[in-house]
């Protein structure tokens, strides 16, 4: 049972009716995936779509899922080397939780009809992306509390809008994604708060971070796509469908208006000598962001493109027993299960 089965939420009930989960879809149906856009009601997998919606978001889920799983690394690379072991405790709970969202949006993007280990292939082959701020190096300790609160801050005003999605499946996934990020945007800014108020060389190693991770933090919510600097790409029609929300640049100036005031709270310097309080906007103004950088690195050059796919090769390639024994496992349950029914019957 999917949540449109519960009806259109409007009182008058004069919203389109979903199809009983079983009852099987006729041309009547056909026009049902724009009335349940209409009324703002999920898409769910039984439910006719468009194939280029379909497409559509088996790109974003997988590349996203990628993003999760591939994100782990740079994390992982301080696991050994945490400075105490409460903060290794809290740096292996994150990097697990990052397992689980990458869980989670493999399975959504199972609804839509593909096939995990398929993704997964098109990961390793190159031919389906992640997010270019993966491939940034975790140089020092003050790098995990940047990752925290600048990369989780973006993913977190990136992921609310996607809590309402207008795919079901993609949007009850982000729900509890969005609980375990909020915690992990948290720790990042209380480690770095522990750190600006530590030694001076703790504090020049949180402003180092900051320096570095500033500008590909910005780049995560993806090209300029409004005003006269927008350079196409899919967010008219994503938004048109309900998949996106708020377009690139809103959401990036929604993330620099709430972490300029962060910063001063933590004594650190914005790497942005043109970044300006706008009055009359009430919004604080950036300088030119460098899309030279994220092609580059989208195209496969940067710092860690190259380290952070053959890790994931390698780590998956390593696994296979593992997913073997899983198989057979199950096969061998499944068997017992259909034994005993046969002799009980
Ligand atoms: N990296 O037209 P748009 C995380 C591509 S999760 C790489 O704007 P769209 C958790 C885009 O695919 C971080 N590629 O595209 C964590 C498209 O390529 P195409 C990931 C990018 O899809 C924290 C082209 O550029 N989050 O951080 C990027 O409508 C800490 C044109 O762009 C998500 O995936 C990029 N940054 O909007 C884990 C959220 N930006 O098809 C561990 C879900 C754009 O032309 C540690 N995804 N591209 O070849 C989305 O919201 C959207 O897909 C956007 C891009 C907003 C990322």
């Amino acid at each position: 049972m999917y949540g449109t089965d519960f009806g259109p939420d409007d009182a008058a009930g004069t919203g389109p009716r979903p199809p009983a989960p079983d009852e099987p879809l006729n041309a009547a149906d056909a026009g049902i995936f724009d009335d349940l856009l209409e009324h703002d009601l999920r898409i769910e997998p039984r439910d006719e779509m468009p194939e280029a919606y379909r497409s559509t978001l088996v790109r974003q889920i997988a590349q996203h899922a990628h993003s999760e799983i591939i994100g782990m690394q740079p994390e992982g690379n301080w696991i050994t080397r945490a400075p105490s072991l409460r903060r290794k405790a809290i740096l292996i709970a994150k990097v697990q939780d990052e397992a689980g969202h990458g869980l989670y949006l493999y399975s959504a993007a199972e609804t839509l009809g593909v096939d995990r280990a398929d993704l997964l292939d098109r990961l390793h082959r190159g031919t389906q992306k992640y997010s270019t701020i993966f491939n940034y190096p975790t140089l020092t300790w003050a790098d995990v509390g940047a990752i925290g609160w600048l990369v989780d801050g973006a993913a977190i005003m990136n992921q609310v809008p996607l809590c309402r999605c207008s795919y079901g499946p993609y949007a009850r996934a982000m729900i509890r994604v969005c609980k375990e990020e909020s915690f992990h945007q948290r720790q990042g800014f209380e480690l770095l708060w522990t750190m600006c108020r530590g030694t001076d060389a703790q504090k020049a190693m949180a402003q180092d971070a900051l320096d570095r991770w500033w500008w590909p933090a910005l780049m995560m919510f993806g090209p300029p796509d409004t005003g006269e600097a927008a350079t196409g790409g899919h967010t008219a029609q994503s938004m048109a469908w309900g998949i996106k929300r708020f377009s690139n640049d809103d959401l990036r100036q929604r993330f620099v208006d709430m972490t300029v005031p962060q910063a001063e709270k933590l004594g650190l310097r914005m790497p942005d000598p043109d970044l300006a309080w706008n009055a009359e906007s009430g919004h604080w103004e950036h300088g030119p962001i460098d899309w030279g950088e994220f092609r580059r690195v989208l195209g496969g050059d940067g710092a860690c493109n190259a380290q952070r796919l053959a890790h994931r090769v390698r780590a998956h390639e390593d696994g296979a027993w593992v997913r073997e024994a899983a198989v057979a496992y199950a096969a061998k349950h499944a068997d017992g299960r259909s034994r005993r029914r046969g002799s009980a019957a």
